[in-house]
C-alpha cells in the first residue's frame, strides 16, 4: 500500500514527493515473496495526477476512483487526484522491482520506491 504526497518544506525549497513517509532514496524497500499475489492501494493526496509505473511486472486493475474492474492488465495506472486506486500483481519475476511516477519532475523529486524478492 502506499500514498502520494506533495510536501513543501520551507519558503524557496523545491517540492518533493513522498511515498508513505519519506521520499526516495529513503523510501522503504519491500520485500516481497515469489509466487505471491500482491495488491497495491495507492491514495493520491494532492492535486496532481501520477501515472504510476511498475517495472517487470504486469497488474491487474482491482479499483478507479471506487469503481470495480477485472481482467485488465497493465504496468502504468493514471492516479487521478484525491482518488484511491487498488491493483494486484503476482511476484513471478525475481529481482529489484522499481515502482514510480512516470512524471520525472515528480519521480526525480522522490516519488519512487524499491521492491524486492530472491
Ligand atoms: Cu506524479
Amino acid at each position: 500500500m502506499h500514498e502520494s504526497k506533495k510536501v513543501s518544506s520551507r519558503y524557496g525549497d523545491f517540492d518533493h514527493w513522498t511515498i508513505h513517509g519519506p521520499s526516495w532514496p529513503k523510501t522503504k524497500q519491500i520485500q516481497l515473496t515469489e509466487g505471491t499475489r500482491y495488491r497495491l492501494i495507492s491514495y493520491n493526496r494532492s492535486d496532481d495526477i501520477h501515472p504510476v509505473h511498475l517495472h517487470r511486472h504486469s497488474f491487474e486493475l482491482i479499483s478507479l476512483n471506487g469503481k470495480s474492474t477485472a481482467g485488465i492488465f497493465k504496468d502504468v495506472v493514471l492516479l487521478q487526484t484525491r482518488a484511491k486506486t487498488e491493483v494486484a500483481f503476482t511476484a513471478n519475476h525475481p529481482g529489484k522491482t522499481l515502482v514510480h511516477c512516470h512524471r520525472q519532475d515528480h519521480m526525480d523529486p522522490g516519488f519512487m520506491m524499491l521492491f524486492d524478492y530472491a
